[in-house]
């Protein structure tokens, strides 16, 4: 089986922020978590570099624009590749294949008469590359998602696809297919934005306004609508029009934040029908991160979670794992980098990294650097091994986007579980007397296999320290597709070198 995840691809009119690393981050989860499953998986991720925005910003730095687009793009890669993200195409518009395609598309869409041209009044937001409506603005007349963009009037000719023909089928569409937009939350936000006949979609921009974009197969006067190039890119990824694609494309999640469900529930799927191409299977909507407090995250606040220092202060996992765990289905999430320390202690560090270094390091000093041998198993290890394997296969079984922070705390009872067990049978002190001693054996036994199967888990969510982790276990290689197994690790089995995973990060020093 195929299955393939994209991720938007982001404008580059600026730095990549933890916005853009969150999407591109659970995309790279879903992706591992399937892949265990044996699914061959296709990840996309990549670039918007169209669209007036972009031109502008290449300007206000006085920069060439492809140098500007090669920084920008060579900046996000930097990201991804920092943060874990396995993706197999990183996208750039700027490719030739894909503008070629972009091209054949809106040639076959206007070949059937879906594509007119006419004069247009109307407000545009350069944030968001689209016209808006009196009704989409705040009371001063700014766009709510980019106040501190001007809109401008905008006057022009342009070409225009038909939507209204199609807005009923996309209705019915959604209805028959329940899960075609989830959380539930956005799927009654979509049918909301198809409760109204539907104004035509502007698809060119006029060159003497916009040059950056893909030329217009039938008036070289235009470049196309930024918007309807960057789309495309989930099909031109996967060589379409060529065969081929068709596999992909049949198994196909679009993971999108809430600001563009818009483009992505109304204008995707209608490009698609006008151009008589199937749906997509899912799109799988996501909220935002603010600031602590629940405020916009603005650099004039100061408040902006920078990726980079993350990581230097705590480690690329600290941030995978907070990520992963706090945002909530359909209401925004709180990110600061005091909460992302706070979470990296007390779960990383006191929950899972300490079990583990404890664990180990008593193994490795008492029983010879190696896996103790067990014994008979009682009862209340059996019933830990249970409540571990059952936990970490509910983790682990098929994973949409709005799962994930529910599935990483299954993991974390599992370890409140394992941490809780260790207390009661308390090892240390079963090691004192000769008599206790198989007793301790098997104790230590029991939670270091279980925190093989924790850490195999982990590997979807936390690659890098779930490797060292399984080193420092002596573990064998994680098995594809892989399954919750016990007494994978043999007693008797060389314990790797003993690292702290999560070592305890303070909190800076008042000023
Ligand atoms: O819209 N919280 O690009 P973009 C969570 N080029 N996610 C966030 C976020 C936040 N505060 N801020 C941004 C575009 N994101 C178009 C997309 S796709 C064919 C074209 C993430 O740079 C989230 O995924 O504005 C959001 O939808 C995306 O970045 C917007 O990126």
């Amino acid at each position: 089986m195929k299955s393939y995840i994209t991720t938007p691809i982001y404008y580059v009119n600026g730095a990549p922020h933890i916005g853009h690393a969150y999407t591109s981050i659970v995309a790279d989860i879903l992706k591992r978590n399937r892949q265990a499953q044996g699914v061959e998986m296709l990840l996309s991720t990549g670039v918007d570099e169209h669209g007036q925005k972009n031109q502008e910003a290449a300007a206000d730095l006085g920069m060439e624009i492809s140098a500007y687009l090669d920084m920008r793009c060579a900046e996000f890669r930097e990201v991804f590749d920092k943060f874990d993200v396995q993706y197999d195409y990183f996208v750039r518009t700027s490719r030739d294949g894909h503008k070629q395609a972009v091209a054949d598309m809106e040639q076959s869409i206007f070949d059937k008469d879906l594509i007119v041209k006419h004069a247009y009044t109307g407000i545009y937001c350069k944030g968001c590359e689209e016209f808006k409506k009196e009704s989409d603005l705040t009371e001063d007349g700014q766009c709510p998602l980019h106040p501190t963009m001007k809109v401008e009037q905008t006057d022009e000719t342009n070409y225009f696809l038909k939507m209204e023909p199609f807005r009923e089928r996309l209705l019915k569409h959604i209805e028959d297919n329940p899960d075609f937009v989830t959380p539930p939350a956005f799927r009654t936000e979509l049918k909301q934005m198809l409760s109204e006949p539907l104004e035509d979609l502007c698809i060119s921009r006029p060159k003497s306004r916009v040059t950056l974009g893909v030329e217009l197969p039938f008036d070289t006067d235009f470049v196309t609508y930024v918007w309807f190039d960057a789309l495309a890119n989930y099909l031109t990824n996967i060589g379409w029009p060529e065969d081929g694609y068709q596999d992909w494309w049949a198994d196909v999640e679009h993971l999108i934040g809430k600001d563009i469900l818009k483009p992505h529930g109304v204008y995707w799927p209608i490009m698609l029908m006008a151009a008589g191409l199937p749906l997509p299977k899912r799109l799988s909507v996501h909220s935002h991160w603010t600031g602590a407090g629940g405020v916009k995250m603005s650099k004039s606040i100061g408040n902006v979670v920078d990726p980079n220092e993350v990581m230097e202060m705590m480690g690329v996992d600290a941030l995978r794992w907070y990520l992963a765990r706090h945002m909530r289905a359909d209401s925004d999430s709180q990110i600061s980098v005091e909460l992302i320390r706070q979470t990296y202690n007390s779960e990383l560090g006191n929950k899972i990294g300490n079990l583990l270094s404890r664990v180990a390091k008593f193994s490795n000093k008492n029983f010879d650097g190696k896996v103790p041998q067990p014994g008979p198993l009682t009862a209340e290890d059996e019933a830990l091994r249970k409540t571990v394997v059952d936990a970490v296969a509910g983790f682990a079984s098929w994973m949409y986007l709005p799962d994930i922070p529910g599935r990483v705390q299954a993991l974390v009872t599992a370890a409140e579980a394992m941490n809780e067990y260790i207390d009661q049978q308390a090892p240390w002190s079963l090691f004192k007397n000769e008599e206790t001693r198989e007793r301790c054996a098997t104790v230590l036994y029991v939670t270091l296999d279980l925190q093989r199967i924790l850490f195999e888990a982990l590997t979807q969510v936390i690659p890098g320290s779930a490797k060292k982790a399984l080193e420092m276990l002596g573990a064998p290689e994680v098995a594809t597709p892989w399954k919750a197994e016990l007494d994978k690790l043999a007693g008797g089995t060389q314990l790797g070198e003993i690292v702290a995973l999560f070592p305890r990060v303070n909190a800076p020093e008042a000023a």
